[in-house]
Parts: structure tokens; sequence; C-alpha cells
């Protein structure tokens, strides 16, 4: 049977692999070579980024949570792996349809290259490489496949079972050697060639170096020390500024854009009076102010740690805009990443007394890439996705009813103030407790109103009041703990937060889209 129908398809399936990983692997070389950015599968990933619904996007934080663009990358992986195996069958019975399935693949990653934001001339050309590539080393892999008959192809209208080649015919040793030695080589070549480019890639990641290099000027204003009795140092109780490299990571980029400062300017156009451009030496030159400030993610679930709060350095956006004098009608600020993101802010927002800003340092070092080196914008009590632009190059004045921004045009609200919430970090989920004296404890937030209490109900009896720490200040969110002596039994814990205008956080449960979850968070605890 080895050497039959089964055989040969077998051989045709692993040819398509072969080609498709050799495609891959001169694409990606292609991309390294001219434009990283122009890689075969991350253009293909972006534009199904791009195209994702919401649902999808909070399905996909959901499942894999930081870990979305790997996923993506691996569900990529296999589509193709599928697609492959396809091609080479089809090339085995109908060529040259299967060779022209991959020159198609090609144009498909080609089409994406060429449609993105920022496409540079020339993006379309690894694409190109990856499916020629592909479609010649199909041609030339099905051409060895062990006793492959060499007769004319069979008509795609006969559906009859491909006839058995007469004995005589069947493959020797030397065809088989001569195939797995082709194919082995073919998906060698492949993987080397994509494996060395992304080694080159790690190498001349220049930006780093740059970044590395990089010292920032000492804050003109300083943020005040934080109070000692901000942190509760609580085990498993968040700390009160998370440190960077735990700070959670949300965008639609699925590779970092590496944008170099010396290269980097910030235009400020649209409703205003006079266009303004600065660069990164004349942004560095003016009197930068440090704040805490506390970034939340509007797919947080409550609960969720889509959360986290840092010390940022930048320069207020407010001073900026009011060199550019936006015209009485503007009431909105489209600002807009390198990478195509925009966010809607209001303009209201970023021109009042709140701490809006360009920033440039995260926890006292430049901003980490993957948050949005060299510059960003953070901006308390708006969700990210209507504020927190990374990798900013343009602030666009207009007006809500003039422009979308990228969330708004795939269902999400145009405008996103924070939601006054609370979260339950310890006892933790599935911890086993034993029972007498605990401690509950978690963190309440509402960016620029602040957190006048929390209160905790365990199972069904009356509302108890939470000891808040010192809060940083009301941008960033606050600790908060009760003590508890556990009895044995099933448990139930809630919060809530009230804040400072005297609200009480809202027990009725909302998804987070499309302006953010709200509920109260509940803990189930077993004690034993
Ligand atoms: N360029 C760009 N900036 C972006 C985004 C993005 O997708 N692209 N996502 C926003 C969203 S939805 C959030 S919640 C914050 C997250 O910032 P962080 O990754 O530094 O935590 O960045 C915002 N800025
Ligand atoms: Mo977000």
């Amino acid at each position: 049977m080895a050497g039959g129908a089964r055989g040969r398809r077998f051989a045709a399936a692993a040819a398509g692999v072969a080609a498709a990983v050799l495609g891959v692997g001169l694409g990606e070389l292609a991309a390294t070579l001219m434009w990283p950015d122009a890689s075969p599968v991350a253009v293909i990933g972006s534009a199904l980024i791009d195209a994702a619904p919401s649902w999808a996007k909070d399905t996909a934080i959901t499942l894999f949570g930081t870990n979305d663009k790997l996923a993506l990358i691996i569900g990529i992986g296999i589509v193709l792996v599928g697609l492959a195996v396809i091609a080479g069958l089809v090339e085995l019975r109908w060529p040259p349809f299967g060779v022209a399935a991959m020159i198609l693949f090609g144009g498909v990653g080609a089409v994406a290259a060429v449609t993105r934001v920022n496409a540079g001339a020339l993006d379309w050309v690894p694409s190109v490489v990856a499916g020629a590539g592909a479609a010649l080393a199909l041609a030339l892999l099905i051409a060895r496949v062990p006793g492959r008959l060499k007769v004319a192809p069979i008509p795609m209208t006969e559906r009859a079972t491909e006839p058995e080649p007469d004995p005589a015919e069947q493959p020797t040793a030397l065809q088989r050697r001569t195939f797995l030695l082709w194919t082995v080589g073919t998906m060698a070549v492949g993987v080397l060639a994509a494996v060395g480019s992304s080694l080159a890639r790690a190498g001349v990641h220049a930006v780093t170096a740059v970044r590395d290099a990089l010292k920032l000027p000492a804050p003109a204003v300083p943020a005040p020390p934080v109070p000692a009795a901000a942190e509760l140092d609580i085990p498993g109780l968040a700390p009160v500024v998370t440190p960077n490299a735990q700070f959670y990571r949300i965008d639609t980029a699925l590779l970092v854009p590496q944008v170099d400062p010396a290269g980097w300017t910030l235009r400020i156009h649209g409703m205003v009076t006079t266009e303004v451009t600065i660069t990164w030496e004349e942004l560095l030159a003016l009197p930068l102010q440090e704040s805490y400030t506390t970034l939340s993610c509007v797919s947080n679930e409550v609960g969720g740690d889509l959360i986290g709060n840092a010390l940022w350095l930048g320069y207020p956006i407010r001073d900026l805009l009011a060199r550019a004098a936006p015209t009485a009608e503007a009431d909105m600020v489209l600002s807009h990443s390198i990478d195509g993101f925009t966010a809607s802010s209001p303009l209201e927002a970023l021109t009042d007394a709140r701490n809006a800003i360009l920033a440039v340092a995260m926890n006292g070092e430049p901003l980490p890439p993957e948050h949005g080196f060299p510059v960003r914008m953070v901006v308390p009590g708006l969700y990210g996705y209507v504020s927190a632009t990374k990798w900013v190059t343009e602030l666009e004045v207009t007006r809500f009813d003039l422009g979308t921004a990228y969330w708004t045009t795939r269902g999400w609200s145009a405008r996103g103030p924070i939601k006054l919430q609370s979260r339950i970090d310890v006892p933790r989920k599935a911890q086993g407790l034993k029972a007498g004296e605990t401690v509950i404890a978690g963190v309440a937030w509402q960016p620029t109103v602040g957190i006048a209490a929390v209160e905790v109900q365990i199972d069904d009896e009356p509302w108890l009041p939470a000891t808040l720490a010192t809060a940083i200040s009301d941008d960033t969110w606050v600790q908060w703990m009760l003590p508890w002596t556990a009895t044995a039994g099933d448990h139930v814990i809630r919060s809530r937060a009230t804040s400072k205008t005297g609200e009480v956080q809202t027990e009725k449960r909302t998804r987070t889209d499309p302006d953010g979850a709200s509920g109260w968070p509940e803990r189930f605890v077993e004690v034993f």
C-alpha cells in the first residue's frame, strides 16, 4: 500500500508542507532584508486583527490574555499547514492548480501588505517571494513523488480513482530516497531561513540599543514620594506600583513598532489655529512632570488584571495643544499611532487640570518598546482604547461627529471614562484556606475621582467597611484590606467601592463592550 495511491498522497501532502515552510522562510528572509513589518505572517496576522469584530477581540483576550498574539500566530500556522496539505494533494492530482494555489496565497499576503497603514511601496515583495518560492518548490517536489504517473494530468472533471501504475513502474528505493532528500532539504532551507531571519532581527534591534543608551532628563516637577502607607504589603495583593515587566499589555500590533526617537515627531493638526510639530529633542528639552496614573483596559472583566499603576514622566498635552490653539468647534482629539491605531479623547480631558501627558518614561526608565517607546499618551480617567495611544505620532484635533477611532468602528463606544471598580486579590482563586484569622484585600479605583470607601460582604451578612491604604493620588488605584476570621465551609466574598463623589459601585453586571464592565467582584472560597 505504501507505494500505492495512499503513499503518493502522503508524499504530496508532505511536499505541500515542505513547500509552504520554504515559502514562509524565504518570505521572512526577504522581509528581514527589506522591512520586518512586511513579513508575510505579520501582515496577514495584522489584517486579521484589524478585520476581527469586537467580540473576537474579547474572546481572544479572555482565552489567551496577553498571549493573544502568540495564539494568533500559532493559529495562522495551523491554517497554513492545512492549506499546504491541500495544495500538495491538488498538485498531485490536478497540476498546476496546487502550484497556482501557492501563488494565490502569496498574492493574499501581498494584498494584505500593501493595504496596511504606512505600507511601503515594496511591501508586497516578501509575500510574492514567499508565494513564488512555495510554488516552485511544490512543482519540483511533486515531480519527484515516488511512483507518480508520468502521464497527462487527470482532468478536473474526471472523478474516477487514479489508476494504479504498472507494477514495473512501482517506485524504486532510489526514487523514495531522492524524494525524501528533496522534501527534507526544502523544509530545512525554509526553517533555516525563518530562524536565521528572526535571529538577525533580534540582533539588529537598533531601537532597543538606542533605548538602552538613552539618558532621560530629570523631572522638572517630580512626583511626591509614594506614601509608605500606600503599600499594605499583603502577599497576593497587587503591589501599588506595577513593575514594568508585570504591566499588562494590550494592542493591535503583532510586531512591536520600532520607532527611532531621532526621527520621531508629533504633529498637531486639524481644527487648530496653527499647526505644531515637535521633535524628540524639543520634547525632552521641555520641563517634564512626573505623575502616578492607573491605566485600565476597557476589556478588563470585573476582577480582571488588565490594569496597572505606574509612575509616568511626560509633558502636559494641554500645554502643547495651547500652542496649536484648537478652534471653538473642536471637541475631540484623535491621536494616531505609527501603526495606524487611533483613539478618540474628549478635548476637555486633554485640556482640563488632570495629568494628561505625552509620556516618555515609565517607572523611571524610557518606555519599554511594547508600552509605546519613544512616546505615548497617558490620560487619567479614560480607558486605554480612547486615550493611551502608544507610539503616538499625531494629534488630530477634530469633532466626535466627524472622526472615528479604531475601536469605535468595531462597535465600542466613542467615549470611555473608566468605571468605578474594585477587585478582590486575596484570598486568591481556589486557594485552600484554613479556618482562623486571615485577611481579605484588594484594590479599588476610579481615576481622577478617587476612592472614599470600600466595603466587603461575606455571604449574605451586612456590608463591612474595609480599611483603605493611603492613596498615592485620586488618579491611582488604592489598596484595601479587611481582617477576617474564616469559618469552615463555603463562602462568597463581594466588594464594592464608593467614590469621592459618593457614587457606589453598581451591582449591575454589564459586559465589557461597548464601554467597560460593571458589577461587584465575587470570590468563592472553601475554608477547611
Ligand atoms: N498604538 C496603539 N496604542 C494603544 C493600543 C493599540 O492597540 N495600539 N491599545 C490601547 C489600549 S486598548 C490599551 S488598554 C492601552 C494599553 O497600554 P499598555 O499595553 O501599555 O498597558 O494601550 C492603548 N494604546
Ligand atoms: Mo484596552
